[in-house]
């Protein structure tokens, strides 16, 4: 994250944050056994090898661990989805079954909470005001950051955002972009696969994954995230979860 703020792990209790040798990816929890994250955090072909893997909830810092906060899992199963394009991150969304070695999955706790999945195809306006959180560069080509940050970023429409001064063809309907209107934070490298997150209701629902941009708080290049509302069904069929209600 650029700028924006240092966050209470209690402020974005479904984050996770998912290794493999090392740091890869953020996450978000939907359900007690169930991550979502980007497609493209899985590129690299030995963090494929889900022996490698691990996940951890309650995480403030990527370097330290809060045994009292935390809580760890295996992966048993990764999902990438089936029409994820490497070459243009078109469906960038996986999903990963996590489990203890006694086979329990995540307990709810303070520091350790499932996130609202949006009801089916819903459309927040341009200008909504969201939140991104996660571990990643402060800077384009900087470096991680040392403990959990958020910011605030603001809903683009796709027609401003597919303009040829933004990414033009590059956005497809599974993509949405937010950014800052003065263009001073943004998410960053590392922060790929983590949650934006948007308040309606009352609730905080997960609209977007962080998926890509063209460097980071950039002019014009706004955060480009994954439109979850457009995978309920794909979330649903491969996890069994129902995820057609505000659940
Ligand atoms: C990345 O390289 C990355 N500004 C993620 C998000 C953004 C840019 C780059 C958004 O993982």
């Amino acid at each position: 994250i650029v700028n924006g703020a240092f966050a209470d792990v209690e402020s974005h209790p479904w984050i996770a944050a998912i290794f493999g040798q090392r740091f890869l990816c953020g996450g978000s929890l939907i359900s007690p056994c169930w991550v979502v994250t980007a497609a493209h955090c899985f590129d690299d072909g030995d963090a494929t090898d889900i022996r490698q893997l691990s996940v951890h909830l309650g995480k403030k810092a990527i370097n330290e661990t809060n045994a009292k906060k935390e809580q760890a899992f295996l992966v048993e199963k990764l999902i990438i989805h089936q029409h994820f394009d490497s070459s243009t991150y078109n469906n960038d969304i996986a999903l990963l079954k996590i489990k203890r070695r006694d086979g329990s999955c995540a307990a709810k706790s303070a520091s350790a909470r499932v996130v609202c999945l949006p009801p089916l195809r819903t459309q927040l306006p341009a200008g909504f005001q969201c939140t991104v959180a996660g571990y990643g560069h402060e800077r384009h080509r900087g470096s991680y950051s040392q403990y959990l940050k958020k910011t605030e970023v603001k809903l683009i429409s796709q027609s401003l955002c597919q303009s040829p001064s933004y990414y033009g063809k590059r956005i497809t309907d599974n993509m949405l972009c937010a950014g800052s209107p003065d263009w001073t934070t943004d998410s960053c490298t590392g922060d790929s696969g983590g949650p934006l997150v948007c308040e309606a209701a009352g609730r905080m629902f997960l609209f977007g994954v962080v998926s890509w941009g063209d460097e980071c708080a950039k002019k014009n290049k706004p955060g480009v995230y994954t439109q979850v509302t457009n995978y309920n069904k794909w979330i649903a069929d491969e996890t069994g979860l129902s995820v057609y209600t505000k659940g």
